[in-house]
């Protein structure tokens, strides 16, 4: 079954990742299908430690969700193996009515590609011109290709020349060696001169007449000796290809992996002389191998968005995926889809407070882990229930889930905000970008940026490297207006640092840095509305 993925947004926070952990469990417990969570970035601070104190490992990273080989639903399964002959090969492509087989080894690593062009190749070659090469070949092996019977039986494998002796007796007498093999017809004194020659193989063609004589010659000088009911000819064209597959093995056949984008798998397919690649896995082991049909069918991935309805905040290439269903707290975004699809949005202080509701609603228990991580989820996005976002069913469920793992909230809480602020070892522009959210007012670019921290004193203390690194940053970027508010969390409080013309910080009232916000803890709700009422009465259009 085709896998559904569960994933947040970019630059994963605890809430993205603990919602889709705990969404997909949820679903492979209550419907068919096969349910993964994945990500879209790395992990943070914050969500390693609640993901490690809940013994969950960090979801599956997915750089993209473009169709990929993996999704292809069907693959071209047939292979041969390493060690049988070239001409078995050619006729399993009969068999299988395929133009390209794989050869793999006996691990199952893919070796090379057999094709209709590297057959055809081998008989229009400027080295068809050479002599016939037979084998290596055990005796058994060529007896079976030939359709021919072992008369006698003196050597195990054969390796040498082959010879067609018509009339020219005595030039092929001169030719063969004793490693060679010659085919003949019903010319008795030409049989018994060939093994006295000392040659290899004896092969009687066209089931000719094969007298006693020749039978105890061939004994007595060792000469192997076949008989066949096919022509000559038929013997040699066989013959031909009666090397190991290596011989006719083309090696440099395009290979693919699964994590391979659709739209360059069709491309190097198209560009293959082969009009194929193979698909291989982490060991080189054979997986499958595509052709132009595979390409026919509309191929996409599945997957349902949590903590997020955005595009711009979306996994790279969620154009092209399928969203079955989205699962969120923020604003109505962007997202639009082809078919009509479950989508739960609801004013609360995080996802993880409406997966938690998911689970009572169907009357699952999440396990002691999902239910830490949920706690973990709730209580990052509220800031342990500070935020002005939260709401009476953010409180609920950590009670809930308070319930199910005895874990208290408040200290659990100001652990994980405390790792995830990691403020020491981060530079400041990268602080400045961990979370920053564009915002387009009166024409005007503006960036707010936010850093949570556990006090005031960090603000306090950088103050001076806060506001160069702020203007510099605006130079950078090009924004109208950069601000960055410092909140303290535990003093619930921002203080707000801003960069931009002179005359419109003044206007704002921000000349004064850092400006203490008493209050002010959510960018979204506390910080924004007034400051884009007071911004668009300053900044006329
Ligand atoms: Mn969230």
């Amino acid at each position: 079954m085709p896998i559904t993925y569960v994933i947040g947004h970019r630059q994963p926070d605890t809430d993205s990742i603990a919602s889709a952990i705990a969404y997909a469990s949820l679903l492979n417990q209550i419907q068919p299908g096969d349910f993964m969570a994945a990500r879209c970035g790395d992990i943070n601070k914050e969500t390693d430690y609640a993901l490690n104190y809940s013994n969950i490992p960090a979801p599956v990273l997915i750089e993209n969700v473009e169709p990929s080989v993996g999704d292809i639903p069907f693959l071209y399964k047939q292979k041969a193996p390493s060690h049988i002959t070239a001409i078995d090969v050619a006729s399993l492509m009969e068999e299988y009515d395929v133009r390209n087989i794989p050869i793999v080894d006996d691990d199952d690593k893919f070796l090379g590609l057999v094709s209709e062009h590297g057959l055809a190749r081998s008989y229009v070659s400027p080295h068809a011109s050479l002599p016939l090469k037979v084998g290596p070949i055990q005796l058994e092996a060529l007896a079976r290709i030939l359709q021919a019977e072992i008369i006698n039986s003196s050597h195990k494998i054969i390796e040498g020349n082959g010879s067609i002796v018509i009339d020219a007796l005595h030039i092929s007498l001169e030719r063969l060696g004793n490693n060679d093999v010659a085919i003949i017809g019903d010319n008795e004194p030409a049989q018994i001169a060939l093994i006295a020659e000392g040659i290899c193989a004896l092969i009687i063609a066209e089931g000719a007449h094969l007298g006693e004589r020749v039978r105890e010659e061939a004994k007595k000088s060792g000469v192997s000796l076949l008989k066949t009911h096919l022509d000559a000819f038929s013997v040699g064209r066989i013959l031909h290809l009666s090397g190991p597959v290596e011989t006719i093995m083309a090696t440099d056949a395009d290979t693919l992996h699964k994590d391979d984008l659709l739209s360059t798998a069709a491309i190097i397919v198209s560009n293959s002389p082969y009009r194929t690649a193979c698909v291989i896995d982490e060991d080189e082991r054979f997986v499958g191998m595509l052709s132009r049909n595979s390409f026919l069918e509309d191929v996409h991935k599945s997957v349902i968005l949590v903590d997020h309805n955005e595009y711009t905040q979306a996994v790279e290439g969620i154009e092209t995926a399928e969203i079955v269903e989205i699962i969120d707290h923020h604003r109505l975004g962007t997202v639009a889809t082809l078919l009509p699809i479950r989508f739960r949005n609801e004013p609360v202080g995080s996802t993880s407070t409406i997966i938690t509701q998911r689970y009572r609603e169907e009357m699952v228990t999440p396990t002691t882990d999902v239910a830490k991580l949920l706690m973990a989820g709730i209580l990052s996005d509220t800031l342990v229930l500070k935020m002005s976002t939260t709401t009476d069913h953010d409180k609920e469920a950590v009670n809930y889930l308070k319930d199910i793992t005895g874990i208290d909230p408040e200290e659990f809480g100001s652990n994980l905000i405390n790792k995830g602020m990691n403020l020491e070892d981060v530079s400041f522009d990268e602080l400045l970008i961990r979370d920053l959210k564009e915002y387009t007012l009166q024409n005007k670019n503006i960036s707010i940026s936010q850093i949570m921290t556990g006090s005031r004193e960090f603000a306090n203390e950088n103050r001076d490297l806060i506001i160069k690194s702020l203007n510099l940053f605006i130079s950078e970027k090009g924004y109208d207006l950069s601000i960055l508010l410092v909140t303290d969390v535990v003093g619930q409080a921002s203080l707000l640092f801003a960069s931009g013309d002179t005359n419109l910080i003044n206007a704002l009232g921000y000349s004064d840095q850092p400006v203490i916000m008493t209050g002010v803890m959510s960018r979204k709700k506390d910080f924004f509305p007034g400051f884009g009422k007071r911004f668009r009465q300053i900044v006329q259009t």
